[in-house]
């Protein structure tokens, strides 16, 4: 009975885990250097947007694609836009260039790179499409 109570917790943490990550979308900081960090913003197109975060080297953010704070429309398949700026190897990020990525709502976008004429942006979308772009500053 014990195994199995065991088994049932497991089963019960790992399904909750798992739902959680699958309800929001993630961004993730795989930049080199550990001082290698960026301030990542959803795009002002959304008026209640609340995404602004900085993320430090090897950490992530996330947001619930269902909260409209997070994505306007509310669903998880739509594009979230993210403006961001980089400070590699602990650089400041104060006139930096605002670079544009995106990915979809129940997505994880993952950023690596080791200067900013090379930075690639991952979008690991929630059906398991992958698409991954040098990104370009915003225009
Ligand atoms: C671009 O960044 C990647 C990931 O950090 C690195 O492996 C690659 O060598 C870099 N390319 C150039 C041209 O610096
Ligand atoms: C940040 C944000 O609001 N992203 C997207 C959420 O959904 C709307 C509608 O599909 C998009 O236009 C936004 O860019």
């Amino acid at each position: 009975m014990t195994c199995c109570t065991k088994f049932l917790l497991m089963a019960i943490t790992v399904l909750s885990l798992w739902l959680q990550l699958s309800r929001a979308y993630c961004v993730y900081n795989r930049l080199d250097g550990a001082d290698s960090y960026f301030y990542a913003k959803e795009r002002e197109v959304n008026p209640r947007a609340s995404f602004k975060k900085q993320i430090n080297n090897g950490e992530s953010e996330c947001c619930p694609w269902n909260n409209r704070e997070c994505n306007l429309s509310g669903r998880r398949e739509v594009t979230v836009d993210f403006h961001i700026t980089f400070g590699f190897f602990g650089a400041s990020l104060e006139g930096a260039t605002t670079f544009l990525a995106f990915c979809s709502g129940g997505g994880g976008l993952v950023l690596s790179g080791n200067n900013i004429f090379n930075i690639t942006a991952t979008c690991n979308h929630a059906n398991g499409n992958v698409n991954s772009r040098i990104i370009s500053p915003v225009q």
